[in-house]
């Protein structure tokens, strides 16, 4: 019997105690895909039910995160082709994490360009959002911004499908990378609208609202689906299909708690 090894994905992003998002939401993507999947932690958030769920947030020590990422690419030196970035938090990290990058060649570079999550004032980290884009954005292979992170990195307002289509050109143009824009939820009518863009064609993948509540992890797990779909040799493109299936059924299945929202469950097209 042949056995072969699957490839290996690292994410580089924050912990999120109750399991929905950041490092939790992408391992489990990983193995639900197929991938072996490694972590280097940026931060830990820890919801506050004392205090309406609001986010508390602690950095990880930048020689901390430059440890945990030496260990990683180290021993998998020659086979770790494929990161993906989720929440960096703090421009140091995102100093410690481009360092790290740039040590090595990658073959995909997936980068959620996440600015600010679920429950914290858009515009907070102004510096953390401008060294995103001046240090993690022009490395990254593919980029997955939400309706405002598309606003953010393309520099003007996005509401609709066409203002998504051009933010996305702009993103590309920007990076050179391909880009997946989310219209989600937030995004007028009754359709879950994401574009893909990546220099050639435009696609547009449309799939009907699953209810009009945002889910916790969506995002993450729609860039380590890509992630790992990518590794697995997926072209941008067809990644981009499976790994927006891949939580549109998720979404199917959510996972209700105390949180004022539903997670993601990871085993959907189990
Ligand atoms: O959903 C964005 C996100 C990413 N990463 C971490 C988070 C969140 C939102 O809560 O906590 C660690």
């Amino acid at each position: 019997m042949s056995f072969e090894n699957p490839p290996i994905v690292l994410t580089i992003a924050g912990s999120e105690a109750t399991g929905g998002a950041g490092a939790q939401a992408d391992l489990k993507t990983f193995q639900e895909l197929g991938v072996f999947g490694i972590a280097g932690l940026t931060c830990i958030v820890s919801f506050d039910p004392k205090d309406d769920w609001n986010h508390r947030f602690v950095p990880i020590d930048p020689q901390v995160i430059a440890d945990q990422l030496e260990a990683s690419q180290t021993s998998y030196e020659g086979k770790l082709r494929t990161v993906k970035l989720g929440m960096m938090g703090t421009p140091q990290t995102i100093e410690t994490v481009a360092g790290a990058l740039e040590r090595q060649e990658w073959d995909n570079v997936v980068l959620d360009p996440v600015l600010i999550c679920k429950g914290q004032e858009p515009g907070a980290a102004l510096d953390t959002d401008q060294a995103l884009i001046a240090k993690l954005l022009p490395k990254a292979t593919f980029v997955t911004p939400n309706l405002f992170e598309a606003s953010t990195l393309a520099g003007f307002e996005v509401t609709d499908i066409e203002g998504l289509k051009k933010a996305a050109q702009v993103i590309h143009e920007k990076s050179g990378a391909a880009v997946l824009a989310k219209g989600g939820v937030r995004m007028d009518g009754p359709d879950a609208v994401d574009v893909f863009y990546n220099g050639g064609e435009f696609e547009v993948l449309a799939t009907p609202k699953v209810g009009d509540h945002a889910v916790s992890g969506a995002g993450c797990s729609l860039a380590a689906a890509v992630a790992a779909l990518l590794a697995r040799g997926r072209s941008p493109l067809d990644a981009a299909r499976e790994a927006k299936d891949f939580v549109t059924r998720g979404i199917h299945q959510r996972v209700s708690s105390q949180l004022p929202f539903d997670a993601l469950w990871q085993g959907g097209l189990r």
